[in-house]
This record gives structure tokens, sequence and C-alpha cells, in this order.
């Protein structure tokens, strides 16, 4: 059981932590051309709380918008405004305006931070977003704070108060926004970074999922704040600046989704990546293929979790020596998990069904129907299906709609994938159930071959064969298609709805 004071400020009390672990001169922040200490950032989210507050006409529980890509500015805000009782609505900086105002109108967003670069999609929303009456700039966030006391009350938020509102990707709808409270943040530093990751204050931190996913924000904000480590910013996306940034500051820990462990695996040969120790996956089933190979290349295990937007993060992982490659591990302490039928009643160990989850933290949607869908007597139900092994391991099968009945028999898309991944030719794979009429749906496979092989009939035919003798034969792809790409979301989530709506 986690205890937390009935009064709570997220922002604060990480900061807090921080300087009490490493001290105020401790790195925090790096970015290519400046550093920031943790007393640094003290100051400067003290100094931009005053902006918000003074300037601003912030009031306590205001949901304010922060957009920008993940860097330093961005993360500093983001500590000003817990601080400052506001409740922080982060987004993906390739949203356009017509998806900002969305998110906007949903979370009533009255006041905005945003890149410079990206103002213009902003003040386009606002027009569209009655609620929203407060923008400002980077820049000018930046020269009002300059003029500001470094001193700083934090608003005394009550645990139970909102901190975040963060919203799901909508691959099955409108986006969903997930309310998180002051002690959701924190719990999410008290369960699974603090069990399973366990930085410390010499870590520097890196990874590719913004700030506006809560993965990102445990692995690069949470997470190092807890203990006084630092992060260190890419200047731009991409993996090639992800391996620069690795080098050029010796990044420690590493988060990032499974596609950004294969691009890696791809530069290990023109990038220094040896100092990285701690290596966390999420966001997608985590192939044995790619966790074999990344270990090989660099002595290291990667941590695979699931988490969700929902859950505010990771609850089901593989932890220290104790990882069985292909599962996705046990619940992480302060989370219990199970397996459940359709009706929400546990199975047996070996069973396959839907997978069940409680802990510190929960689903809580903002003003949405689809709320009572996804709790069920305390317990959240995921949209996953799972099974769980004879000796405590959870095993990943399918997302419950990427679920594939050929001929009677169900197939999980991720198991066909993970077959093809292990043939040499293949760099990605994607599976999908498409509609047939013999047999209902057959298996599809669209496959991105690696540099040096050629589409061809006989590579087609090789690439059936190959998962015919990897697994059971009813599940090889009859249909299987050469692709250049596949659709991604911009969190490194395959989109195999996209590839559905196409066959
Ligand atoms: C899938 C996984 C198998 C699964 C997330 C870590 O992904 C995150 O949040 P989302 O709301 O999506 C949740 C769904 O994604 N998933 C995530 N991780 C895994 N499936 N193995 C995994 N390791 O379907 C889950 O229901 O976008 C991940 C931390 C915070 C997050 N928000």
């Amino acid at each position: 059981e986690l205890e937390y004071p009935d009064q709570l400020n997220a922002g604060a009390e990480l900061v807090e932590r921080a300087i009490a672990a490493a001290g105020p001169d401790a790195r925090a922040l790096l970015q290519a051309d400046a550093a920031w200490t943790w007393g640094q950032v003290d100051a400067a989210s003290n100094r931009m709380a005053r902006v918000l507050v003074e300037d601003m006409g912030l009031v306590p529980g205001a949901r304010v918008l922060l957009h920008g890509p993940n860097c330093a500015w961005v993360t500093i805000a983001w500590f000003a405004i817990l601080k400052a009782g506001g409740v922080v609505v982060a987004t993906m900086p390739m949203l356009r305006a017509g998806e900002l105002a969305v998110v906007c109108n949903k979370a009533q967003v009255s006041h905005a931070l945003f890149d410079p670069a990206l103002k213009a999609a902003v003040v386009e929303a606002q027009a569209e977003a009655p609620a929203l009456t407060t923008l400002l700039d980077a820049d000018a966030l930046r020269s009002a704070a300059d003029g500001k006391d470094a001193q700083f009350e934090a608003v005394a938020t009550a645990a139970e108060d909102p901190a975040l509102i963060a919203f799901t990707s909508g691959t099955t709808g409108q986006p969903k926004g997930c309310v998180h409270f002051h002690r959701d943040v924190l719990a999410m530093a008290d369960t699974f970074a603090r069990h399973i990751v366990q930085l410390g204050s010499n870590d520097v931190v890196v990874g590719t999922p913004p700030i506006a996913f809560t993965f990102g924000l445990g692995g690069l904000i949470v997470f190092p704040a807890a203990v006084g480590a630092a992060t260190a910013f890419a200047d731009r996306p991409g993996f090639d600046a992800l391996a620069e940034t690795i080098e050029r500051h010796h990044a420690t820990a590493l988060f990032t989704a499974p596609t950004g462990y294969r691009a890696l695996l791809k530069l290990a040969g023109q990038h220094d990546l040896s100092s990285l120790a701690t290596c966390v996956s999420a966001g997608e089933a985590l192939p044995a293929a790619t966790s074999d190979a990344w270990r090989e290349a660099t002595g290291v295990r990667i941590i695979d979790g699931i988490g969700s937007t929902e859950m505010i993060h990771i609850f089901i992982s593989a932890r220290g020596d104790d990882i069985r490659p292909g599962a996705t591990g046990k619940a992480v302490p302060g989370y219990e998990a199970r397996i459940v039928d359709d009706v929400g009643n546990p199975l047996p160990r070996g069973r396959t069904g839907r997978l069940a989850v409680r802990g510190p933290t929960g689903c809580r949607y903002l003003d949405d129907p689809r709320q009572t869908a996804y709790v069920r007597d305390g317990w959240n139900l995921t949209g996953d299906v799972y099974r769980l092994d004879e000796d405590g391991y959870f095993w990943f099968v399918a997302r419950a709609d990427d679920m594939i009945v050929s001929s009677g028999y169900n197939i999980g898309a991720p198991e066909v994938e993970n077959a093809l991944l292990r043939h040499p030719a293949v760099a990605e794979a994607a599976v999908i159930g498409a509609p047939d009429e013999e047999r209902g749906q057959i298996v599809k496979a669209f496959v991105v071959l690696n540099a040096g092989h050629d589409a061809s009939d006989t590579l087609r035919t090789a690439l059936q064969d190959h998962v015919k003798g990897a697994i059971a034969p009813y599940k090889y792809p009859r249909a299987l298609d050469f692709v250049d790409a596949l659709p991604k979301t911009q969190t490194g989530k395959l989109q195999r709805f996209r590839l559905k709506a196409d066959a």
C-alpha cells in the first residue's frame, strides 16, 4: 500500500525529491546547447509558476495546454503548471489545429503554453475552443519569467486533485481523456520505477516517447526527478538523433518502443551505445527476436512492460534477471493482475482471456461513458488478450480487436509477426485478418524487407514456409504483401486498423 499525505503537489514533491537525492548542483536537463541543474529547474519552474499565476491569471484546477517537443522548457513548464495548481494537458507536437481543438474542448483548456514554431495551430484551434482564453509562447514565457522572483510557494493541492489529463491515441474512435491525480504521478515513481527500473542519481536518461504520452512522461520526467537523475534531450526527432544523444551524453537508461530498439540496432555500428545499462520497452509487445538481438549487440536485457494511458504507466513487467523473453512478465509490486472471461470471472492458469488489473492507479475517463466498460468491480480491463503460465508469467496474445478468427481457429496477430521477424530478410512485419469468403478471415502479412533483400514470389513462399516451421502451420500468412513502410503512431505503435481498412 502506498501512503501519501492528503495534501500533495506532485510538481513540488518531485523537484524536492531530486534535490534531496542528488543536491541542487546535480545535472537535471541536458540539451545540445545548454544544461540545467536541479536547483536551476526548481528556480526556473518557480519563476514560470509566477508567470502563470501573476500574469496569466491561472487559478487552481485550470487546465493548461502544453504543446511542444520533448525538451527542457516543456519539462520545466510541466513542473511549473503543477506547482501553480494547474492541470497539465500535454499534446504531441504533430497535432493539427482540428485535433488540438478537440482536446481543448474536451478538457476545457483555458491556458496554453507552446513552442513558437507551433503557434499557428494553437491560434487556429483557439477559434474553435471558446474556453481557451490565454496563450503564451515559450519565448514570451521565458522573458516574462526572467523578471520573476525564484521563490514560489507551491499551491497546496490535494493528493486527489487532478494533475494531468492524458489523451489516448484514439485508434478506435474519439480520443478519451484520462484524468490522473497528483498521487497517481508519484505512484508511477513508487511502483515500476522504484522496484523495477531502479534509477539512481548518476543515471542519464534518454528516450523517444513524447512527454504527452504517459510512457514518455514517466521515463523522461517523473522517474529521473524522483531520484535526481538527469534527462538528455535530442535536438530533433528520429532515431539518428537518439543514437547521437546516447553517445554524446553517455546515456545510461533508455525508454523506447520495440521499433526504437530495432532502429538502434541498425545504427549501433556508427554510434557508441555502450553506456546504456537500463533499457525499457513498452507500447507494444517486445518480440523475443528483438530482445535477443539487443542483448547480443549490447549485453543488456530489455525490460519489457505493459502500461496504458488509463493506468498511467507500467503494471506488468520483466525485472532484473527474472526475464522470460517473449513474455511480458509479472505484476509490478503494488499491482495485481489476472485473466478473466467475458463476464469478468477469473480463469485458471494456462487459459487465454482478458487481462484485468488493479492497483494504486486506474482508469478515470473524463466525462466518457466508456468508463463503465473499462472498470468493472474495481478491476481495469485493458482490452488485451493475455495468458498466465504455470510459473506466473503473463504472455501477451493480442489486443482483443487484433485477434484473427480463421476457419474457427483463434490466431493472435503478434505471434505471426514475431515468427516473421525471426527471418533474416524481415525488418518489420504486420499481420491482420483479411476478409475471406471461405475461411471468414485469412492471415495476411505486410512485410518490410531488410536492405539487401528483394521482394519476389520465391521470397514470399520462403517466408510462408518459415512461419509454418516456427509456429503451428495453420497460422501462416496465406496472403503476404511486401511494403516500404508500416503505418505507425507517433508513439511507435503499429496501426493495424489502417491496414485492415485497406484490406
Ligand atoms: C499495448 C503493450 C504488449 C496494450 C503505455 C507504458 O502503451 C501505453 O499506453 P497506451 O494507452 O496503450 C496501451 C495498450 O498498448 N501495450 C503497451 N505496452 C505493451 N502490449 N506488451 C507491452 N509491453 O495493448 C495496452 O493495452 O498508448 C505504455 C507506459 C505508459 C503507457 N501509456
